[in-house]
């Protein structure tokens, strides 16, 4: 598996700290953009994406949570953000030029499922997407209720994959932690979002915390990470 934390929810206090340590340790960085339109919040952006580049050579994936996706995108593009995921709740009649506009400029294209959507709304366009991320919590803030039920289209997502060849990582994003590890586990996305339960509110030194989040995760698991 993949960790990926989720920067909205770490410590700006300890800002390079923590990167100088994650960039050792971590697989990519999560990176949330809203727009307080699409969620009623307000938290990280492509400037943010800029900062973490100029201290970081991970892979970071910005995760759009707005109404306006094509706006957003080409910002992106600009900064050549590796991975940008759009909500598909958001994408009807923009899906295909988004998605072209995102490889033509050699970078990844992500989809993101809230909690209720069903993966059947991205079928017309499934072979097309590099990752497909399915949301466990509703989008917006972190610290919210794991939202089980939202696991079932990882297995689905993994099964199709199986079937036709696609290409696509499966994501998981919200409140993965010591509580959902097990039932994540079972549902088995390549990519975890790890925030503040999972990760950053468990120390406030990140390598303690790294430590007991991979020993959480080894023992809900039983699985020993590499
Ligand atoms: C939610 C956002 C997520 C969270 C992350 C928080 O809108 O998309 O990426 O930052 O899931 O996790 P936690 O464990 O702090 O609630
Ligand atoms: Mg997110």
């Amino acid at each position: 598996v993949e960790f990926s934390p989720s920067l909205m929810t770490m410590d700006l206090d300890k800002f390079k700290e923590q990167i100088s340590f994650l960039n050792e340790h971590a697989d990519s960085y999560h990176v949330d953009i809203m727009d307080g339109h699409y969620v009623p919040n307000i938290t990280l952006s492509p400037w943010f994406i800029q900062e973490i580049r100029k201290i970081s050579a991970l892979p970071i994936s910005a995760h759009l949570m707005v109404t306006n996706p094509a706006f957003w995108v080409q910002q992106l593009i600009d900064i050549q953000c590796e991975w940008i995921c759009m909500h598909v709740e958001v994408l009807d009649g923009l899906a295909f030029r988004l998605i072209d506009q995102i490889h033509d400029a050699g970078l990844k294209a992500g989809v993101v499922l809230n909690p209720e959507t069903p993966i059947d709304v991205i079928f017309p366009y499934i072979d097309l997407v590099d990752k497909v991320t399915i949301m466990t919590v509703d989008p917006g803030f972190a610290g919210q209720r794991f939202i089980e039920g939202a696991l079932d289209k990882i297995v689905a997502l993994r099964e199709l994959r199986e079937q036709h060849g696609y290409q696509y990582i499966v994501e998981m994003d919200g409140s993965s932690n010591r509580k959902s590890f097990k039932r994540i586990d079972e549902a088995n996305p390549d990519v975890y979002i790890i925030g503040r339960s999972g990760l950053f509110g468990l120390d406030d030194d990140i390598e303690k915390a790294w430590n007991i989040m991979v020993n959480d995760y080894e023992e809900a698991t039983g699985k020993v990470l590499a």
